[in-house]
């Protein structure tokens, strides 16, 4: 038994000594009054009965959870923004990942992740809530969760019930990135217990960095070597902040749930210099694409990966310079993940902590053509999902089975042996964490617009327009992993796309019903009104317009 059980078994042995002592303190002068007026029997009947009937409430909790508080497991999940699975752990040779690699040696590895929405906003909304964005109405960024689904009862709010700590550093719900940093964004203030804004040197120095679109930096492919410490961005900050509450933690006896989201690798890709150093240029290859390939796509599809304009048929030079900037983020936030496991370790938390490592959505590095996220291919819809138990017997292992972001919510009740509110739709993922063979779920289910796509161990069938009249896209990843080869007019596929189109319905349908135990739901809640961003340090008139540009 670790110091920090013993604590909790210590107080509640207390509590309970001294209410019964209160017991009998406040017994004796009532026996007195009350002996010349009624029946002395009588009133010890009653005495008995409150007393038994108090400790009945005692010792049969409503919620088994709460019997268990002396063995509760900490959690501290990590989410990193739009990072896909460019990571050593998912393979891929060439980007830098020691920390997150070493995560995955010790948990399970959810090879076939995919989110529910690939935007930010609606993904944490949905994610936080366990539920799909046809339940949580959320769909667009800066939205707030309270508007269209105000009795729900997130994540983070489930914990603080069970008499945890709920703490958030950085980005959970949506966030504007990075024009928000430093403030709480559309935050949900009945998550946590305590909230903490990071503010670093990539803000600061914002008008440093190199972009597509001048003064769009998170739309638009953005990037810049950084001078200085990981320490002085805002990420090294969330870390630095999230270590110190970690050694709060290990001092105190209170369970935690400790929400650590990163902005990177999310536009820009501000990392410090080193980070560059770890990638050579010229070798990072980039995908190519035809317009003869669009042909074969349906027309929503076809838009969806060339709506960025100006991001379009890179040059060659220009692309890989972005792309490196990608994966020098992705190693600078892998390393603030293992400052991260670096302090769970020395402050002996690691015994009886899950940690998660995850992201909001995948993201295109020039596959199809496009850059960035909102597509309904394995690139925007795949996300890494790596969850370390201490108590799993199974370490280092990979499930192919196909998961959903949503699954989160229910796995880490099942963790840590709390009750799952009825809302929560996602399944929990604890028995493919005892074995990775087990089956929870045939399909993963992503929405984006008038499409909906699902994965399955094998296939990906996307649908397009509400009754499939704007076309089908159906990939088989045996032998297409990239999709490119749309099979969905394939002769030989008929019997596949034919089934696969009575699950995708019946996934649809089943993803669309309101929840039970939800409480209110509002259709036609409406995002926050955007004002234009504001370049630290640059000049506006009173009409918006720029009059003054901080120089590089
Ligand atoms: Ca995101």
């Amino acid at each position: 038994m670790t110091p920090q059980k013993s604590k909790f078994h210590k107080t509640r042995m207390d509590n309970k000594k001294n209410y019964s002592q209160l017991k009998i303190i406040l017994f004796i002068p009532c026996f007195y009054m009350f002996k010349n007026i009624v029946n002395i029997q009588l009133f010890i009947a009653l005495f008995c009965l409150y007393s038994c009937s108090d400790d009945s409430k005692k010792y049969k909790p409503k919620d088994k959870s709460i019997s268990h508080t002396a063995e509760k497991l900490n959690v501290l999940l990590i989410i990193a923004d739009d990072l896909n699975c460019d990571l050593g752990a998912y393979g891929n040779s060439v980007v830098k990942t020691p920390n997150i690699d070493r995560l995955a040696e010790r948990g399970v590895l959810f090879e076939n992740a995919h989110n529910q929405y690939p935007l930010c906003g609606p993904s944490r909304a949905s994610f936080m809530t366990g539920m799909y964005t046809n339940q949580t109405k959320i769909t667009r960024n800066n939205m707030n969760l309270r508007n269209s689904v105000p009795d729900v009862i997130t994540m983070g709010q489930r914990f603080r019930q069970q008499g945890y700590q709920s703490v958030r550093i950085g980005k959970m719900f949506h966030y504007d990135n990075p024009s928000a940093i430093g403030t709480s964004g559309n935050d949900d203030i009945y998550s946590w217990d305590q909230t903490v804004n990071p503010y670093g040197r990539d803000k600061i120095e914002e008008h440093k960095i190199n972009t597509l679109t001048p003064r769009r930096y998170g739309g638009t492919l953005s990037w810049l070597a950084a001078d200085g410490e990981d320490e002085e961005q805002t990420d090294g900050i969330g870390a630095s902040e999230a270590i110190k509450k970690l050694d709060d933690f290990a001092k105190g006896d209170t369970p935690f749930f400790l929400a650590v989201g990163f902005f990177r690798p999310h536009t820009p890709f501000v990392a410090p210099k080193k980070y560059f150093d770890l990638y050579d240029r010229e070798k990072i290859e980039i995908p190519e694409s035809s317009s003869q390939y669009l042909a074969t796509l349906p027309e929503p599809a076809a838009k969806s990966i060339r709506a960025k304009k100006n991001q379009l048929n890179l040059e060659k030079e220009r692309a890989q310079e972005i792309k490196e900037a990608y994966y020098a983020t992705i190693s600078f936030v892998d390393a603030q993940v293992g400052r991260l496991l670096d302090q769970l370790e020395a402050s002996g938390l690691g015994e009886n902590t899950v940690v998660v490592f995850t992201s909001d959505h995948g993201y295109h590095m020039g596959e199809h053509g496009h850059w960035q996220k909102q597509t309904l291919f394995e690139n925007a819809t795949r996300i890494p999902l790596i969850i370390s138990a201490p108590n799993s017997e199974n370490k280092g292992v990979i499930s192919i089975s196909p998961v959903e972001l949503i699954d989160l919510y229910p796995t880490l009740m099942d963790l840590t042996d709390i009750n799952t509110p009825k809302h929560v739709v996602g399944k929990s993922l604890e028995p493919l964490m005892k074995n990775v063979n087990a089956s929870i779920r045939g399909s993963a289910l992503t929405k984006w617009r008038n499409g909906y796509s699902i994965k399955t161990k094998r296939y990906r069938i996307t649908k397009w327009g509400s009754n499939g009249e704007l076309g089908y896209e159906l990939y088989d990843h045996e032998k297409d992993k990239n999709e490119l080869i749309n099979l969905a007019s394939n002769q030989d596929y008929n019997e596949v796309i034919d089934s696969l189109k009575l699950v995708i319905e019946q996934r649809i349908a089943e993803a669309s019903i309101k929840p039970e135990g939800l409480g209110r739901q509002f259709e036609n809640a409406k995002p926050i009104p955007k004002a234009g961003n504001i370049t630290f340090g640059d000049i506006h008139d009173a009409n918006g317009k720029r009059t003054y540009l901080k120089k590089k």
